[in-house]
């Protein structure tokens, strides 16, 4: 799968431009009009390997699975990718020509430091006009870290309103350590962590939190809880804080859990959070600051992961592909 950690760094124009005339700046020749060629050849084969090489790093995006086409969309936008990468493609061939054009007349005797003037002025501008793209591509890179890469694991996305004690929850039962903090939205990224629950290895997910409404008014936080659920979910763990100490009504709370039932058929399982601060116990109920009810939470888990792989002799992986039973148990 594609690892969005590995993408390159990406200089901008200046720093582009800089790298190629100083390592022209190097070479040398038995004559000028020698000289001057083996410059050329210099610009063209650095320019080249640098464009190419960020190109090809980038995966084809309209072949990658759904879940990751879609979050690098909600991340940067795959249509600024494409032009983006399409805008260096367009600078490595014109400089291709322009550095060939040159190589001709230095050949044909030209005066070989005139044309070199004339190529590093050429040159220069083509990569100044991709400088906007370059620096797109450099923020995309950085932004493009956050996309988890996920194993082909049972996937457990813990999801609810804002501030009711996800992360806390997830904290408390998988390997990663999630930001917690008393207001909404503290988690803007997705977390993934991992677990063992009754002897099976599962990835857990800490998504961002999700209001009650409407798909089409959902902003890019919430888009990406939703695209963990549409794609990735095996089973659902919904958090409910029935002290409303979130900032929002169980009522609220409730309809969103009924309108992810709705569109995602999927297993859930409600848990009640901040168990040390209330004694609703009709549901699993935790608090992740005493640790009371983990353990309860973690058995209902394993029960709900029993029923999905007893029932589906074959269940879908992530990425779309089908995954035996076997490899689960
Ligand atoms: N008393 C008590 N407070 C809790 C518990 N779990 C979480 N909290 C508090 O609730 C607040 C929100 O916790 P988070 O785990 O960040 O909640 P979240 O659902 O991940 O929030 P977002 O990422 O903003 O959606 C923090 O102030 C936590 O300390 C709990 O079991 N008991
Ligand atoms: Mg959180």
């Amino acid at each position: 799968m594609q690892d969005f950690k590995k993408l390159p760094t990406v200089l901008t124009a200046e720093e582009l431009i800089d790298k190629i005339f100083r390592r022209a700046g190097k070479v040398e020749g038995r004559n000028p009009k020698e000289r001057a060629i083996n410059k050329l050849s210099t610009i063209s084969n650095v320019s080249k390997d640098y464009l190419r090489k960020i190109v090809e790093a980038h995966p084809s995006y309209d072949s990658l699975p759904d879940f990751y086409r879609e979050m690098v969309d909600v991340v940067v936008g795959i249509r600024n990718l494409k032009k983006a990468l399409a805008a260096l493609k367009w600078a490595d061939g014109m400089i291709q020509k322009i550095v060939s054009k040159s190589i001709r007349d230095v050949k044909s005797g030209k005066n070989p430091a005139s044309v070199l003037r004339s190529t590093y002025g050429r040159v220069a501008s083509v990569i100044e006009q991709i400088d906007e793209e370059l620096r797109f591509l450099n923020d995309a890179k950085n932004r493009m870290r956050e996309i988890p890469v996920l194993l082909d694991l049972p996937t457990l996305v813990v999801a609810g309103y804002p501030n009711v004690g996800k992360s806390s929850l997830v904290a408390r039962i998988s390997t990663v350590k999630p930001e917690v903090a008393s207001y909404p939205f503290t988690t803007k990224k997705v977390n993934l962590g991992f677990a063992e629950i009754g002897g099976k290895r599962v990835q857990i997910i800490d998504t961002p939190g999700l209001l009650d409404r409407p798909l089409s008014k959902r902003n890019a936080i919430e888009r990406r809880a939703v695209l963990c659920l549409k794609h990735l979910a095996d089973a659902v763990i919904f958090v409910i804080d029935p002290t409303e100490t979130c900032g929002y009504p169980v009522e609220r709370q409730i309809a969103l859990l009924e309108e992810i039932r709705t569109y995602f058929h999927l297993p859930v399982l409600e848990v009640y959070s901040k168990a040390d601060m209330h004694d609703r116990r009709d549901k699993p109920a935790y608090s992740a600051i005493t640790g009371e009810g983990i353990d309860a939470v973690l058995e209902e888990i394993e029960k709900m992961l029993k029923k999905i792989y007893s029932q589906t002799s074959t269940v879908m992986a992530p990425s779309g592909q089908t995954s035996t039973q076997e490899q689960h148990s």
